[in-house]
């Protein structure tokens, strides 16, 4: 087989850049190594940036979430005795739309499946062969078949614990990482929002995140430790504890129900560069990872692809400049980001074993924000997402 792009991944990454290289009249094909369930089947991120939703609607996949996504402008931070509303409209006439990357998965889905691009399911054993040569492809193994894909350029949309990344040697890689002690636990219930939008809680016990998928499907998350598992933890103790770290008007309005979804993600922040080597490019969770308190991953993921596939549809014209900058210009974009997710989760959870002075220094800077224009306004800049 031959495609003009071959494309490691089948999430949100991966399904969007093959959408965008199809309607830009390139072929591209996804290997995904799980089954289309199982990958809807994952809960992942819910806010989008206005960026993200602009390229879903350029890439003909915006119809439900417009009609389904619910616009926030603003979000509150109750955190260290201070209750401070983030009016992101006010502050940068911007908002955030709250849609489910479970929902985005799936329009994207849906939009290959309309125009007839392929993805292939159960893609095992992938592996990248000439990355660093102007003939690369692809071999996998599917139904127990050997196959492989000649290509002119390879996507790495696989995410952290992928392939791609690991095909660039590592005495070119450069890798940054920040392992945080602590993990969310998260939970999905078909309870009313605790509140209109989205509340970031930083209590002494711990962090606490009150979100929501829409008007009658809530998201909530604990920080627990590293070593707490789903199963250690009942329904009524997740909402016991949520009620202990919110401000008690929120906890006393919390509509509680079972759980219909409990994970526990660890926390980190990573980079690795370059997220190029020859023709394999890296965009998304493959390249990067920023701990969940800003929201940025799959808003990382989608400003990544959008670099990429100009970048590609210029290659066709004759032009290779937007390839041969593409790293530099996703990367920039990456570390604001991730400094960002690092400073939000700094900032909010609780780091036992920081001792005393880091929980001061939390409280001094809460207290700071509250009164503060320009703290409120660099907040919501950051949130809403940077230029791309
Ligand atoms: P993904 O990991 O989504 O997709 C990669 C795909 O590649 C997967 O479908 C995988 O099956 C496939 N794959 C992997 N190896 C392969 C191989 N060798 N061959 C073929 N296919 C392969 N972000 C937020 O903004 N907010 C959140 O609340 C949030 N919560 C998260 C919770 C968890 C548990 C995790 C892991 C991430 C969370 N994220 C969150 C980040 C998440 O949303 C990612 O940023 C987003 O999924 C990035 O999308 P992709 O880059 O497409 O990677
Ligand atoms: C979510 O709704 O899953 C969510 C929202 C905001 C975050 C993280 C997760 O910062």
């Amino acid at each position: 087989m031959r495609h003009q792009v071959c494309i490691i991944g089948g999430g949100p990454a991966g399904l969007l850049l093959s959408v965008l290289l199809h309607r830009a009249g390139i072929d591209a094909v996804v290997l995904e190594r799980k089954s289309r369930d199982y990958v809807l089947a994952r809960i992942r991120a819910g806010v989008l940036e206005q960026g993200l939703c602009d390229l879903l609607r350029q890439a003909g996949v915006g119809t439900r979430l417009d009609h389904e996504g619910q616009v926030h402008d603003g979000t509150l931070i109750a955190a260290h005795g201070q209750r401070i509303h983030i009016d992101f409209r006010g502050l940068t006439g911007k908002a955030v739309t709250i849609y489910g990357q479970t929902e985005v998965t799936r329009d994207l889905y849906a939009e290959l499946d309309r125009i007839g691009a392929p993805v292939i399911h159960g893609a095992e054993e992938v592996q990248i062969h000439g990355a660093d040569t102007d003939a690369p492809h692809v071999t996998f193994r599917q139904g127990g078949q050997g196959r492989r894909i000649d290509c002119g350029h390879i996507a790495g949309c696989d995410g952290f614990h992928g392939v791609s990344r690991q095909t660039i040697p590592a005495a070119i890689r450069q890798e940054y990482e920040h392992v945080y002690p602590f993990g969310w636990l998260g939970i999905l219930s078909e309870t009313a929002p605790v509140h209109p939008e989205l509340v970031y809680a930083g209590h002494e016990r711990g962090f606490a995140l009150c979100s929501m998928r829409n008007p009658h499907l809530s998201r909530h998350y604990l920080q627990v430790p590293l070593t707490d598992r789903p199963e250690d933890w009942t329904d009524d103790a997740f909402w016991d504890e949520l009620r202990r770290r919110l401000p008690p008007d929120l906890a006393d309005g919390l509509e509680t129900g079972p759980s219909i979804e409990k994970s526990v993600a660890p926390l980190r922040s990573f980079i690795s560069e370059p997220m190029r080597w020859g023709r394999l490019f890296l965009a998304g969770d493959a390249a990067h990872i920023v701990p969940p308190t800003g929201a940025k991953g799959l808003n990382l993921a989608a400003s990544d692809v959008h670099y990429l596939s100009r970048a590609l549809i210029a290659h066709r014209q004759g032009d290779d400049s937007l390839l041969d900058s593409y790293s530099a210009t996703a990367l920039a974009r990456v570390w604001k980001a991730s400094r960002f997710s690092w400073q939000m989760t700094r900032m909010l959870h609780r780091f036992p074993d920081e001792g005393p002075f880091l929980a001061r220094m939390q409280a001094a800077e809460t207290g700071w924000l509250a009164g503060s224009r320009a703290g409120q306004t660099a907040l919501a800049e950051n949130y809403v997402g940077l230029p791309w």
